[in-house]
């Protein structure tokens, strides 16, 4: 099936510069901004640039350059935060909602980090 994509999402018009975000992190390829509606004391969405639905989606069409960027863009920003796992105990958590039964609220891929604090054990 043919990912639908709206061109008018909230991601798409932040990455138009139609709406101002949390700037974190910029690379060729992706775009790292604060939550607006932080779970953690660190709470950052990473996304590409690219008009990407869902992670599927991403991993299907996205070009080899693009999925590394994005992944390594993903590492810096943990570097970035300074939670990278070490003897402190630090680490972080990531998550891509995907779909109605994740509750994707944003039809853009996002990564979220999570950290900054305790984060518990991962709920279904
Ligand atoms: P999800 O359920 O995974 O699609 O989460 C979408 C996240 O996007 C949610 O944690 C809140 C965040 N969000 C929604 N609108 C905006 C916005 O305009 N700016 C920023 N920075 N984050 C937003």
């Amino acid at each position: 099936m043919p990912y639908a994509y709206d061109t008018n999402n909230i991601f798409a018009r932040i990455l138009r510069g139609e709406i101002p975000c949390n700037k974190v992190h910029e690379t060729p390829h992706s775009l790292a901004f604060r939550d607006i509606n932080p779970q953690a004391p660190a709470h950052v969405l990473v996304i590409p640039k690219g008009a990407y639905v869902c992670f599927d989606h991403f991993a299907a069409e996205a070009t080899e350059a693009e999925i590394v960027d994005f992944t390594r863009a993903v590492g810096q920003v943990c570097a970035m935060l300074g939670v990278t796992p070490g003897a402190d105990g630090a680490g972080y958590r990531l998550l891509a909602n995907s779909g109605g039964d994740a509750h994707q609220e944003v039809p853009h891929l996002h990564i979220h980090i999570f950290a900054g604090r305790p984060l518990g054990p991962m709920l279904a």
